[in-house]
């Protein structure tokens, strides 16, 4: 019945949000099991109430779970998401560890659920800045038939975890005290006052992993390998909230009214488009909020085929946190 839960990563960035959501959304659970690295082993999380242990997370640790929610660095994953899996647990992971595998179904429950059903162990929880985009492009996909996204990102400093929001918070610090800068470590360059132009490595066609996670990634969960994604993924210095530029282009013309119309009626999207007002999306006031929030929307002045609007949504919660729960809630719903 999957109500023996286990949180792998509780001490992360999204595993609080985890947490959070689960007391919200007041999932069924019978027990909750808190996994972190020996650095956390002995600290106590407070859910529903009471306080919780945090246990290093061990081969050992799924014996018992049914349900697995992980969010962890990659090479985490790869090795204990296996051994979950052979613990008898399904595992609902946000790594990029899985989402590629051709065996591993990589979700977005308003987009395409109809993929859960076959997991085999594992159900992979998409990137962040993938996951919001392809909420808002799904009705327009169903309508009229996505042929390209050109897309630049915005990504809030939390999608590199807490260290991430440490880094920006203490070079604020430095510079409000008038001090000098302390050496970045998360982020190639000082966050404080510019926009990064990279997220995650370089490949050789000058393209970076995230970018590539955003072009793969999309292709699999519209289940189209013809779509052209071409994604500039940029790193820009506030706290919570990736916020997207997109220009989709369609078979079928798209008038920005009947995207309005779509939007208005599809799952996990609000349309905030009200210009004359200065009523668009803004990533502090999406922080901590579960939808995907669309504005901006207009037609290209050179082409009706495509649309241009502006995305935004909680990178932690709809971009992986949320996400997860969805899924785990599902599987709940429809017996693993
Ligand atoms: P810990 O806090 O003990 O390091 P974030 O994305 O905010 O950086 O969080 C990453 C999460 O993954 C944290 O809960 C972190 O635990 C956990 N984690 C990192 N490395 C390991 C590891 N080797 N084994 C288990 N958990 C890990
Ligand atoms: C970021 N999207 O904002 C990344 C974080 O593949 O799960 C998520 C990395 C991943 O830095």
């Amino acid at each position: 019945r999957l109500r023996r839960v286990a949180i792998v990563g509780a001490t992360g960035a999204v595993g609080a949000v985890f947490l959070k959501l689960l007391e919200e959304r007041a999932f069924p659970l019978d027990s909750l099991r808190l996994l972190a690295s020996g650095r956390s082993a002995g600290r106590a999380i407070r859910f529903r109430g009471i306080d919780h242990p945090v246990e290093e997370l061990r081969p050992e640790a799924f014996e018992g779970i049914d349900l697995v929610l992980s969010s962890t660095p990659a090479s985490v994953s790869k090795t204990y998401s296996p051994l979950a899996v052979q613990a008898g647990a399904v595992v609902v992971d946000n790594s990029s560890a899985w989402r590629m595998d051709p065996e591993v179904p990589l979700v977005v429950p308003e987009v395409n659920p109809e993929a859960i059903a076959q997991h085999r162990g594992i159900i992979a929880n998409p990137n962040c800045s993938t996951i919001q985009m392809v909420v808002a492009l799904k009705p327009l996909h169903d309508f009229a038939r996505i042929r390209q996204i050109v897309v630049s990102t915005y990504q809030s400093v939390s999608g590199a975890g807490q260290t991430g929001l440490n880094e920006l918070e203490s070079q604020r610090r430095a510079l409000a005290a008038g001090q000098p800068l302390p050496p970045p470590a998360k982020f190639p360059h000082p966050i404080v006052n510019a926009c990064l132009p990279q997220i995650d490595e370089f490949d050789a066609d000058g393209y970076t992993k995230e970018e590539w996670k955003m072009i793969r990634e999309t292709r699999k969960i519209l289940g189209d390998d013809t779509i052209q994604v071409a994604p500039t993924c940029v790193r820009v210095p506030v706290p919570m909230c990736h916020s997207e530029s997109i220009r989709v282009e369609t078979e079928r013309p798209i008038e920005p009214d009947q995207a309005r119309a779509l939007w208005k009626q599809a799952p996990g999207v609000e349309l905030l488009d009200d210009p004359a007002a200065k009523r668009y999306p803004l990533a502090d006031q999406a922080a901590g909020r579960d939808p995907v929030y669309v504005g901006r929307v207009r037609r290209d002045p050179d082409d009706p085929h495509a649309l241009l609007f502006w995305c935004v949504a909680d990178n932690l919660r709809k971009g992986a946190a949320l996400n997860a729960v969805q899924i785990a809630e599902h599987l709940q719903r429809h017996g693993s």
